[in-house]
């Protein structure tokens, strides 16, 4: 049978859904989303306003819509009965039973100023537990996937997390919501702080999806920021966790599928990290 008569049989009951055949539905939409995207990175990007009251820095282009719009008709072709969470248009419900969790363009400002550090994330939560996961930077052609209890891989290469046992061995990254206020302050103060433990340094690239998987590629020790969407961490958290990494929110508690705090790592510096970041937050939401 192909793939659309598995998924969606006519008159028969569906069969029962594998992770690989949610993996793989995932890759695809993942691959028509980036046609739309790269067309408007190579031929021009149009840049519009974001919603009210979101700062002139919060961008979205008409790709991020375009690119969304591919993903949900793929998505939804695919499995009618599953609920879609989007970034830019889907809203689908965070307890549903099956559940994708789509950024069409994770690093949107990354994207709109010509840098090619940007990335599709699709996720497929199963009554609350994240799946399947499937990040991919198509302007690098990079692919970065898991399926829960099957491990992570960046182009078919099994990632592991990087062994590192002290801060003064590891880059951390970061990154700074829409916000130039109080929770940008209580970022920059944990950031000078974990400088003090002679941390290699902290990348702030712009992509905390991408920014997930640096960490389950070995090559940031840990990742925090105090405020991201559940689109921008859904896939990266399992990418993470199937690597052998350990993500909390900033007070060390499992991130709801929610605006939230999160902090990734190698698992081993996990409560050294979050000494340092969870105390910042901690002042910073009971101001
Ligand atoms: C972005 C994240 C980034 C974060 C930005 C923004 P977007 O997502 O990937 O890590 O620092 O504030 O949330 O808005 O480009 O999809």
């Amino acid at each position: 049978m192909d793939r659309m008569n598995r998924d969606n049989p006519v008159g028969n009951q569906p069969m029962e859904l594998t992770s690989e055949d949610l993996l793989q539905t995932a890759r695809r939409a993942a691959v028509r989303a980036a046609k739309p995207i790269m067309r408007s990175f190579r031929e021009g990007i149009e840049v519009l306003a974001k919603a009210e009251g979101q700062g002139t820095y919060n961008l979205v282009t008409t790709a991020d819509h375009a690119a969304e719009a591919v993903i949900v008709e793929y998505l939804r072709d695919a499995y009618p009965a599953h609920e879609i969470l989007g970034e830019e248009s889907a809203s689908g419900a965070i307890d549903a039973e099956h559940l994708w969790i789509v950024d069409p363009i994770d690093g949107t400002n990354n994207f709109a100023h010509g840098l090619p550090h940007f990335a599709i994330s699709i996720a497929y939560w199963q009554q609350g537990q994240p799946t399947v996961g499937v990040v991919y930077n198509p302007a690098r052609e990079d692919w970065y996937c898991a399926i829960r209890g099957s491990g992570a891989f960046h182009n078919q290469r099994r990632m592991q997390v990087g062994p590192q046992r002290r801060l003064s061995e590891v880059l951390i990254g970061t990154g700074f919501y829409y916000d130039r206020g109080a929770m940008m302050r209580a970022t920059l103060d944990a950031i000078a702080e974990l400088f003090g433990h002679q941390i290699h340094g902290i990348r702030r690239f712009g992509t905390a999806s991408l920014d997930l998987c640096q960490v389950a590629a070995g090559q940031f020790g840990a990742y925090f920021e105090y405020q991201l969407n559940p689109w921008d961490f859904a896939a990266g958290q399992l990418i993470v966790q199937e690597a052998g990494g350990q993500v909390t929110n900033c007070l060390g508690l499992p991130p709801v599928l929610g605006p939230t705090s999160l902090l990734a790592s190698n698992g081993v510096l996990h409560r050294d990290v979050l000494a340092v970041v969870g105390e910042h937050y901690r002042r910073l939401i009971s101001r």
